[in-house]
């Protein structure tokens, strides 16, 4: 019964076990990871449009390969998020639907316009490095399927954060103008990505519960100090600096202390008031129009194919 089935998950939450698309979860349970995979899987496939707008812009050939090439890893990892999230028992069209009309969230970040080629050298560097500290424990969740894809999904995230990293030293040690363009562009994405892990810890209602049912491992708060700890050495290899004149070395915590987050600008781009929340969206909703040709194509063939091994 229900009691024996709680406890059964307990037990294996407890004892660091995986849980599995078939065994029993409590029903909070499983519409948490829905909430948190499909937000994970939107913002992979909206965060191919900020760096989407600068492929035919790329300085070189060969810049622009390794460019598209970062893009097409992003949309394998928001299929395999989507099909980690089917095994939930929801449906991909449902998530999508939710998506397009605002009643999923996407990662703040992504909504933040890419305005010089620098910016494929900070989204590479701090979005996809903030990504990867977020995620690397997550290849610890308790759900199986979302554990296993956060496995080969943070190998390819560290190699995007090398790419970016060497554009940006390779900016940093060009010309004045370069080096110029590069810092303008830490400068503007450096807040945006603490932002990324979220409300700090005594405004982050999910945390507690998810932390209980091992989905997540650690605070928000835990894993953007993680982060900064992270980044200042490797700016100061860049030759960039940070935009944040209070951030110094603790020497007792060995941590960077920081400057206020700007908590207002980020409840306003995760309500949809950020400055490409609507031009984000409104490219989603037309590149799924028009493929509609592609699914019914693709359900027209399978029922063909139905059709005739049932005759
Ligand atoms: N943006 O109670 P909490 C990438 C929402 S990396 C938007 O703390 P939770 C790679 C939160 O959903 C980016 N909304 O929530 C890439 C909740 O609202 P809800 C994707 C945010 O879930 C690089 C409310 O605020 N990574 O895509 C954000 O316990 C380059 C209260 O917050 C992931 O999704 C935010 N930043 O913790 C791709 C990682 N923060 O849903 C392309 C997996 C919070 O109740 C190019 N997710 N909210 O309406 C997580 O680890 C967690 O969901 C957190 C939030 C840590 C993001």
């Amino acid at each position: 019964d229900d009691v024996q089935q709680q406890e059964r998950f307990d037990a294996l939450v407890a004892d660091d076990q995986r849980i599995e698309p078939r065994d029993w979860m409590p029903e909070g349970y499983r519409k948490t990871l829905i909430r948190q995979i499909a937000q994970h899987a939107h913002s992979e496939i909206i965060g191919m449009q900020p760096e989407g707008n600068w492929i035919s812009q790329a300085p070189s050939l060969r810049r622009k390969a390794i460019l598209m090439a970062k893009v097409q890893d992003e949309a394998g990892h928001g299929l395999y998020l989507y099909s980690a999230a089917e095994t939930l028992g929801i449906d991909r069209s449902e998530l999508l639907d939710m998506l397009h009309t605002g009643r999923q969230k996407y990662s703040s970040i992504f909504n933040y316009p890419t305005l010089s080629w620098a910016d494929m050298g900070s989204i590479g560097w701090l979005v996809d490095g903030a990504a990867i500290v977020n995620q690397v424990p997550i290849c610890r969740c308790s759900y199986g399927p979302y554990a296993r894809a956060m496995v080969r999904i943070c190998k390819e995230e560290s190699f995007h954060q090398r790419q970016g990293f060497e554009i940006l030293h390779h900016l940093s040690h060009g010309t004045p103008e370069q080096h110029a363009m590069a810092q303008e562009s830490v400068n503007r994405w450096w807040w945006p990505s603490l932002m990324m892990f979220g409300p700090p810890d005594d405004a982050s209602p999910n945390s507690a519960q998810s932390m209980a049912w091992g989905i997540k491992r650690h605070s928000n708060d835990e894993l953007r100090q993680r982060f900064v700890d992270m980044t200042v050495p490797q700016a100061q290899v860049l030759g960039l600096t940070l935009p944040d004149p209070e951030l110094e070395l603790d020497e007792e915590t060995g941590h960077y202390r920081f400057g206020e987050i700007d908590w207002t600008e980020f409840m306003e781009v995760i309500k949809g008031n950020g400055p490409c929340n609507a031009e984000r969206i409104e490219r989603r909703v037309g590149a799924h129009d028009d493929g509609a040709w592609v699914r019914e194509a693709a359900m027209a063939y399978a029922d063909k194919q139905a059709t005739r091994s049932q005759g």
